[in-house]
């Protein structure tokens, strides 16, 4: 006869109220002794519980961002026939005969404790660079995966098991040439110890950072990015923006360049589709839009976040001002969505706020461009003879030199620029 266990949180030292910060198993799961059902954490160290029985779950009763002691109850168990005796160093433990069908038939209230795990704590070693727990650092291992290299994206930027997961997935899937097998070569980053030099502080990097900083790093090493840079004189369209500007400042309305910059941005993106393309996966055909959905990439106290602006070809200045306004704030609120940042078709990175005078922008895949733009700069152009002053935007157009050619990123920039200075362009 089945038999319904209940494996309880077992001695854990003198901790008290420890975080349970990962949970490995689910409600129907099949387990086998020894199995880790979950990773509790103190100050001082990570440790796995292990199941001491073999069997189905039942009823989880912990879920991740609990506090337990000694004694809580973590789940109720199914045990497999001979369960018992496969028990991890299990003391000896008085069972309940399980009903005919135990999964709809409750747990008997006053069920004694029947089998308190005698723990293998296996602390995370200190120094170690990624956080993860002992399991997943295991299962890491047993994959082969170095789990330094795997973005975590849990709490405090723990490595989760479907972290450890999308890594593999990421790896297999990357196209030939892109994984280190036959392919890039590279040194592994030297292994620092800084303290040794001064003293030093370790803060870990922001959830957003991580996962962008993934998105980046595979964009840069994937794609072969060139950076074509011109410069636009917006001279006159900095004196209607000023017009403009003063008007609608009174209804909280900020008019930047950007704004400009976006729909002049659209008209090349007409003028050039393959602008407007993406590889499609085969990486044999280009997927041409014609939809014009322009990302801003943002800068926000916890990192860079690129939402998108929908149908850009089909909004005045005024109104594209407005979203921009809303859009950003709600990034730096947190309060934006994985859909606010998807769909687009082209991103325009301004640091024009900021300074600078040219850079070279990561391409935000599957896109196949992205417009950096610096501080416009009061500049001597000669002109008809003589030098006038006038006002200068650098631009700065990285990109996928696989799908773009030179010649066309020069034309696109070319023409982007005739458009920016003259605005009236924009109306033909
Ligand atoms: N040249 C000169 N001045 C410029 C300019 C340019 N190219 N672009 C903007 N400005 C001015 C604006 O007119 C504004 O002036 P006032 O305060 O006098 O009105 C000021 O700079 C600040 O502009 P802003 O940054 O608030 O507004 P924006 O529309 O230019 O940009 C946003 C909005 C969200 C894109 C911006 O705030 C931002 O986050 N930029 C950083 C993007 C980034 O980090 N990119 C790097 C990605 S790669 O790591």
């Amino acid at each position: 006869m089945a038999e319904i266990k209940q494996v309880l949180v077992p001695d854990i030292g003198d901790y008290k109220d420890v975080s349970v910060i990962e949970v490995m198993v689910k409600v129907g799961d099949s387990i086998a002794a020894e199995d880790t059902l979950l990773t509790l954490e103190t100050d001082k160290a990570a440790m796995d519980v292990p199941s001491p029985f073999a069997g189905v779950i039942k009823e989880l009763k912990l879920k991740v961002g609990d506090k337990v002691s000694e004694g809580a109850l973590i789940l109720i168990l199914e045990a497999a026939a001979g369960g018992a005796t496969q028990a991890v160093a299990a003391p000896v433990a008085a069972t309940v005969a399980a009903p005919a069908t135990p999964a709809a038939a409750p747990a008997p209230k006053a069920a004694p404790i029947i089998a308190p795990v005698v723990p293998v704590v296996a602390p995370v070693p200190p120094g170690s660079k990624a956080h993860a727990s002992p399991a997943i650092r295991r299962f890491a291992r047993e994959l082969g995966v170095d789990i330094s290299q795997v973005p975590g994206s849990g709490d405090k930027g723990r490595v989760t098991k479907d972290d450890v997961q999308n890594y593999v997935k990421a790896v297999v899937s990357a196209p030939r040439g892109a994984t280190g097998s036959g392919g890039l070569q590279v040194l592994a980053t030297p292994v620092v110890d800084f303290a040794k030099f001064g003293e030093v502080d370790i803060k870990p990097l922001s959830r957003i950072k991580k996962i962008s900083g993934a998105n980046l790093h595979r964009n840069w090493v994937t794609i072969p990015h060139v950076t074509q840079f011109d410069e636009a004189d917006i001279t006159e369209m900095e004196a209607f923006r000023k017009d403009l500007g003063a008007e609608y400042a009174k209804q909280n309305i900020k008019i930047t360049p950007l704004v400009f910059l976006l729909k002049a941005v659209v008209k090349a993106l007409q003028q050039y589709p393959d602008f407007n393309a993406s590889l499609d996966a085969s990486g044999e055909n280009l997927v041409y839009k014609n939809y014009f959905h322009i990302g801003v990439a943002v800068d926000t106290p916890d990192g860079l976040m690129v939402p998108v602006l929908r149908d850009v070809d089909k909004k005045g200045l005024v109104q594209l001002a407005k979203e921009l306004g809303e859009i950003s704030a709600k990034a730096r609120e947190k309060k934006i969505t994985a859909a606010d940042m998807q769909g687009g078709c082209f991103s325009i990175s301004s640091l024009g706020g900021i300074g600078g005078t040219a850079f070279t922008p990561i391409i935000n895949a599957p896109e196949v461009a992205i417009l950096g733009v610096s501080r416009s700069k009061m500049t001597p152009v000669y002109k008809d003879g003589e030098f006038v002053p006038r006002l200068m935007l650098p631009l700065s157009l990285s990109y996928d030199h696989r799908v773009i050619d030179g010649a066309l990123a020069a034309r696109f920039t070319a023409y982007l620029a005739k458009v920016l200075s003259d605005i009236r362009l924009l109306a033909v």
